[in-house]
């Protein structure tokens, strides 16, 4: 994991099968976000990983519930949301970051939250896991997800 105090974790995730819900807003970052999270998985020796895109942030919950209910061992949430000049930055964090907890807590599914919350666009890159970025999110999502499976 990237950032400061973040734990360092050695991962055995064969065996597991795990969605990662993906957004479309924002490209670049969240191609960073994707590539660290299947970098992560594959690290973890992660057996199954299947991926499903949806179009905003908005719909991830809906879409990490369908796949909770499948059966799978975990999902990885990954979303950019960039503040724009409206209230609408707010309503959406607040609905995605709510609907994926709410996901994790009624099905027992770990769900890493890898959901960018950016007061701009170079927030949101210096934390893509590109190069040149700080943090790497998307593998950090990832990675809670597969331990928080192992932990249980
Ligand atoms: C509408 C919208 C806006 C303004 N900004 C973002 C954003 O920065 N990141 C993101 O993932 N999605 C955004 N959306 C789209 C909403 O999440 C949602 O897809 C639409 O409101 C349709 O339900």
């Amino acid at each position: 994991m990237s950032g400061a105090g973040a734990p360092s974790l050695t991962l055995d995730g064969s065996g597991l099968r795990v969605v990662v819900v993906a957004a479309s807003w924002h490209t670049t970052v969240m191609d960073g976000l994707l590539d660290g999270a299947r970098r992560a998985l594959g690290k973890a020796g992660v057996t199954e990983v299947r991926e499903v895109r949806v179009p905003g942030s908005f719909e991830l919950p809906v879409a990490a519930a369908k796949a909770a209910a499948s059966g799978v061992d975990a999902v990885v949430a990954l979303g950019v949301v960039i503040r724009g000049g409206t209230p609408h930055f707010e309503y959406v964090c607040q609905a995605a970051t709510q609907g994926l907890s709410s996901v994790a807590l009624t099905t027992g599914v770990p769900v890493g939250f890898g959901l960018l919350t950016c007061d701009d666009e170079a927030q949101a890159l210096d934390r893509a896991g590109l190069p040149g970025s700080s943090e790497d999110k998307g593998a950090e999502a990832a990675e809670a997800a597969v331990a928080t499976v192992l932990a249980l």
